[in-house]
């Protein structure tokens, strides 16, 4: 089947079938509920409420188009050992990585902070991937994943749009992976830095990679549906 071309910055962007998983970053409650790590460096952390319903949406029609559904998780393992120094020291003085917080100790995997939200839950047969860092690559086993599916093209979504999304989306692209930043579906506590960072993606020709809203993606995910049914 050939390619559906989504209508993308700075040019269309190639959706194969087959070879595009949508992964979804860090969607977590510690980073957009109150009380969790995001509040504890000092976020306004309503800011990233807006990206649930778009990537809902967006979720719902990757799942029925068959796609590859990877989500991550920012966090450590409890004893704190696959965390940095260097993280931990940083933040607010008052509250760290490991502290309680309102939704169990912050960013600690088995938590219920750390968990993504119930909107956009996995489901059976979705991977979940791990990841200590920022990058969804570094000290996860993503690659292998994504190379014993034949994944080629991503559609990158989550928060935040500069920190997370955008280390993901530059490991992906330096790995060779094709990826559209779904903007719609990315956020950031930082309006200026949600925007310029969409811009950085797509500039001098897509250095990074491709950006489109969910107005051009989900039709061409519909259309995938209905030429593979
Ligand atoms: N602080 C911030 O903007 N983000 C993070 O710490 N992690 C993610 O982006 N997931």
């Amino acid at each position: 089947m050939n390619p559906i071309p989504i209508a993308a910055e700075p040019s269309p962007f190639p959706l194969i079938a087959g070879k595009t998983a949508l992964v979804v970053i860090d969607m977590q409650r510690d980073f957009l509920l109150p009380g969790g790590f995001g509040e504890s460096l000092g976020n306004d952390v309503a800011r990233l409420a807006t990206v649930v319903p778009p990537l809902a949406a967006l979720l719902a029609a990757a799942r029925s188009a068959g796609l590859m559904v990877i989500h991550t998780r920012e966090g450590h393992r409890p004893d704190l050992s696959d965390c940095p120094p260097a993280k931990l020291r940083r933040g607010a003085p008052t509250q760290r990585i490991g502290d309680p917080g309102a939704f169990g100790r912050i960013l600690i995997r088995g938590e219920y902070g750390h968990d993504i939200v119930d909107e956009l839950a996995p489901i059976d047969g979705e991977v979940v991937i791990d990841k200590p860092g920022k990058g969804a690559f570094y000290g996860t086993d993503l690659s292998e994943v994504l190379t014993d599916a034949g994944i080629t093209q991503l559609l990158i979504t989550g928060v935040t749009t500069e920190v997370c999304v955008h280390t993901t989306t530059r490991e992906a692209n330096d790995r060779g992976y094709e990826c559209l930043v779904v903007s719609d579906c990315v956020g950031s506590y930082f309006d200026d830095f949600h925007r310029v960072g969409l811009q950085m993606i797509a500039a001098q020709g897509g250095i990074f990679g491709w950006v489109a809203d969910t107005a051009a993606v989900i039709p061409a995910l519909q259309q995938l549906t209905t030429t593979a049914a």
